[in-house]
């Protein structure tokens, strides 16, 4: 039986370039896939990383990367690289005009028409935060990881219990960040949504925030890719143009193999 083609497959947050790129889902993800679109929607090649000599580059990324020039290639489908801020060196090169190369565009924001007709607006989303694009130390702290939060709480609660300060919980420090991070989803779901308004489309796809989302905001059709750190989620639209949440990680083989350990605790805010 031949495989379903998908009208279209967007992606976000991918992370390639670090550690916590779950590579090898994703690239299972791809090959089950096919489709007549592939939007990459932001930071999926992690330039920050590079530029901090941390970079992480094993076999599995390469053939992330081989996947989608193979689909290009063979399959002829119409990839689309949507800039994101940990991908933002690649806006230098788009600046006067976008880069086309065969299949492959690499753009700022593109405009997708589902098979049903809905204009849906395509763009990563870091510009509608407000948080992030200020706080870029706050991002690339948050890589150090949750391990390393626990280890150094339970120095400093030693400190502190030498030094005769009372006791500080790490747990409360971290339901304080989580009702933080609820506020930020709300104002950055608003914010891109009052924006796609004003573009007059039918709806948004976004990524950025690590939180993959299909739901109705005012009038406006409000899609989030999710991430490849965490959450494995995808978008895909089928051939009468409805776009549903994909959640590879679940019920995968493989999945118990993936380390799991590099939960970033700021990770809701990249
Ligand atoms: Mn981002």
């Amino acid at each position: 039986m031949a495989k379903k083609i998908w009208r279209a497959v967007w992606i976000s947050d991918v992370h390639l370039g670090t550690s916590g790129c779950k590579a090898e889902l994703l690239h299972s993800f791809l090959k089950a896939h096919p489709s007549e679109y592939l939007y990459m929607v932001g930071d999926i090649i992690d330039g920050w990383r590079l530029a901090t000599n941390k970079w992480y580059w094993p076999d599995t990324h390469n053939r992330v990367v081989r996947e989608v020039l193979r689909k290009s290639g063979k399959d002829g489908t119409k990839v689309y690289y949507v800039t994101g801020n940990h991908d933002e060196f690649l806006r230098d090169y788009i600046a006067d005009h976008p880069f086309v190369m065969g299949n492959i565009s690499i753009v700022d924001e593109v405009f997708h028409t589902t098979s049903s007709g809905e204009l849906l607006w395509v763009v990563h989303g870091d510009a509608y935060d407000g948080v992030t694009r200020h706080h870029r130390l706050v991002t690339l702290l948050g890589d150090m990881g949750y391990d390393f939060l626990l280890w150094s709480n339970s120095w400093f609660i030693q400190l502190r219990r030498l030094l005769g300060l009372p006791y500080w919980s790490l747990s409360k420090a971290i339901k304080k960040k989580v009702q933080g991070a609820v506020s930020f989803i709300y104002d950055f779901e608003h914010t891109i949504v009052r924006e796609a308004l004003q573009r007059g489309v039918k709806g948004v796809v976004c990524g950025h925030i690590h939180h993959a989302e299909k739901k109705r905001i005012d009038t406006i059709n409000y899609y989030n890719c999710g991430d490849w750190v965490e959450s494995c989620t995808a978008l895909v639209e089928d051939e009468n143009g409805e776009l549903q949440i994909i959640h590879w990680a679940e019920n995968q083989e493989n999945y118990l193999s993936v380390d799991r350990k590099s939960k970033e605790i700021i990770t809701v805010i990249e």
